[in-house]
This record gives structure tokens, C-alpha cells and sequence, in this order.
């Protein structure tokens, strides 16, 4: 297919890139760092979205050497917004299933911390609920190595998986991320609302900060605040930019 043949070839041709979306503290608007998401720009195709690759680089084993890639561009990009001053910003950062079960991903992402100087603290690494759930023994064991190093771990796509909730209690997660599916259709009394409720007061008893993604509309982040959800994402305060582009999306929020 012309296709994997073109994945292959396209890091060698710098043909990825990274856009940002920034995170919220949602009492006081403060900017807490940002998502990092893969773009990859197509040569003849254009812009091609991670939903539309993503998988084929799993299938192929290119997710790998991919997602190395990401975790270093991240670094590098986290460390200069720090220099520039924002040292208690994070980046967070996406791990499929197939990079998460990779033996060198600990020793990974130490070395990639170190060469581009940036401290642990200021790099998220999110799983999803499947993933993190699939194998709860070793997922136990990778995410425990990850946390001692300092690195915080999210729970993307909450609410669509199945967790148990002694694992997730034994999860050394610090955010749960409601998987925006459940945020697109809230609405005063409606059956998501009580979900997010219950999400946020299951992060409350598991001492989980809450993230809702996705968030559109003012009135969407106006019951998010109202139901307690300490972090918001989402296109109502900024959509995913190059990093030349962030600085001035979030000053046009805050
Ligand atoms: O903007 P959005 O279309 O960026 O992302 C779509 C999906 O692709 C999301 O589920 C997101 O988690 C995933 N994704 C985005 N960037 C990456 C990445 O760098 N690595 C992995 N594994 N998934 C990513
Ligand atoms: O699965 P994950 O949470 O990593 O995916 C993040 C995805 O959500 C990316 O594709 C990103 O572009 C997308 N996204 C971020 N904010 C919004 C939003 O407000 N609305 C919608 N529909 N998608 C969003
Ligand atoms: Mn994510
Ligand atoms: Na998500």
C-alpha cells in the first residue's frame, strides 16, 4: 500500500508535526500546559488527521519510532516555553497500547527528559482507560516506574472503558479525563450531566483532578465549573495551533 510506504518514509522526510491545545485551571483561567497532538503533513494529501493513521502505525510497528519522535518534539518544545518563563506549565502526551507494552519505554523517556533538559515534572503522559485497563498487573507496573520518576499520568477517554474501581484506586494517575463524548451532549439534567457528577466525585474520593475535554460552549463550561471539573480543554478557549500560534490563542483567553 502507498500508503505504509509513505508512513515510513515520513519521518525521515519531517513530515510530522505537533499542534498544541491548551489546558485551563478552571477557577482562575490559568493556563497549566498543553496537549500535544500528531499532524502529519501529506506531501500530495495534505494535512492528515492522527485518527486516520494512527492505527496503521500501530498495525505496522511504526508507532514506535513515531512516538519517539513525538515525546522528543514535545520535550523540546516544553523546554523552551519554560525558559521563556512558564516553568509550571506540562506537556501532555498521547500513548497507544503498542508503545505503552514497548520494553524501552521507560528508558525512553528518561533519556529523551534529560537530553532535552526539561524535568519530569513537566511531562504528562496520557494512556486511555482501555489501554491502562487491558493488562491492569503490567500497566500497574509501567505506570508505578513512570510516577516514581515524577511524570503524571492521565486517564484519557474516561468513561468509555471498563475500570475497575480497586485498579483505578491503585492507579498512581493524578487526572482523569472525561472523554468528550459525555461533555458534547450535557445538559442540565441530563443522563451525562449525572455521569460527569459522578466522575468528578469519584476523582474527589480517589484525589483525581478532573479534566473535561472537548468543551464548545460557554454554557458547557459554565456547568463544568458548576459540577467541579478542575481542568477544561477545548475549542471554546483553544483549538490545537502550532506552537508558533499558542501564545497568542491563550492571550486571546486569559
Ligand atoms: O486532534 P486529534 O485529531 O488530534 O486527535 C485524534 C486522536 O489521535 C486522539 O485520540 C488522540 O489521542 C490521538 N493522538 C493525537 N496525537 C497522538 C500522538 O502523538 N500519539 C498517539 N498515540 N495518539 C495521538
Ligand atoms: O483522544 P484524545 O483526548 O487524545 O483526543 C483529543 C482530540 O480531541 C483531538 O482530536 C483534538 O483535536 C480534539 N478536540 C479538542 N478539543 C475539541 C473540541 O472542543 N471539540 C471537538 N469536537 N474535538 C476536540
Ligand atoms: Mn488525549
Ligand atoms: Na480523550
Amino acid at each position: 500500500l502507498q500508503v505504509i510506504q509513505d508512513l515510513r518514509l515520513a519521518l525521515e522526510r519531517k513530515e510530522f508535526c505537533l499542534h498544541y491545545q491548551p489546558k485551563f485551571n478552571t477557577q482562575d483561567g490559568v493556563v497549566i500546559g498543553a496537549e500535544a497532538l500528531l499532524r502529519w503533513q501529506h506531501p500530495t494529501r495534505g494535512m492528515i488527521a492522527p485518527d486516520d493513521f494512527i492505527a496503521l502505525a500501530e498495525k505496522t510497528g511504526l508507532i514506535v519510532p513515531i512516538g519517539e519522535w513525538v515525546l522528543d518534539e514535545a520535550c523540546r518544545q516544553m523546554r523552551i516555553w519554560h525558559d521563556e518563563g512558564n516553568k509550571h506549565w506540562k506537556v501532555a502526551v498521547n500513548l497507544s497500547a503498542v508503545q505503552f507494552s514497548n520494553d524501552h519505554l521507560i528508558e525512553r523517556v528518561q533519556t529523551t527528559l534529560a537530553r532535552n533538559g526539561l524535568p519530569a515534572s513537566g511531562l504528562m503522559l496520557e494512556v486511555t482507560e482501555s489501554t491502562a485497563m487491558h493488562d491492569v498487573e503490567a500497566s500497574l507496573t509501567i505506570l508505578d516506574k513512570l510516577a516514581n520518576m515524577g511524570i503524571d499520568i492521565a486517564i484519557d477517554d474516561f468513561g468509555t472503558g471498563y475500570s475497575s474501581l480497586l485498579y483505578l484506586k491503585r492507579l498512581p494517575a493524578s487526572e482523569l479525563k472525561i472523554d468528550r463524548g459525555f461533555i458534547h451532549d450535557l445538559a442540565q439534567g441530563s443522563g451525562n450531566s449525572s455521569i460527569v457528577a459522578a466522575i468528578v466525585a469519584l476523582g474527589r474520593t480517589l484525589n483525581l483532578r478532573i479534566v473535561a475535554e472537548g468543551v464548545e460552549t460557554e454554557e458547557q463550561q459554565e456547568y463544568l465549573t458548576m459540577l467541579g471539573c478542575d481542568t477544561l480543554q477545548g475549542y471554546l478557549m483553544g483549538r490545537p495551533v502550532a506552537p508558533d500560534q499558542f501564545m497568542n490563542t491563550i492571550r486571546a483567553v486569559v
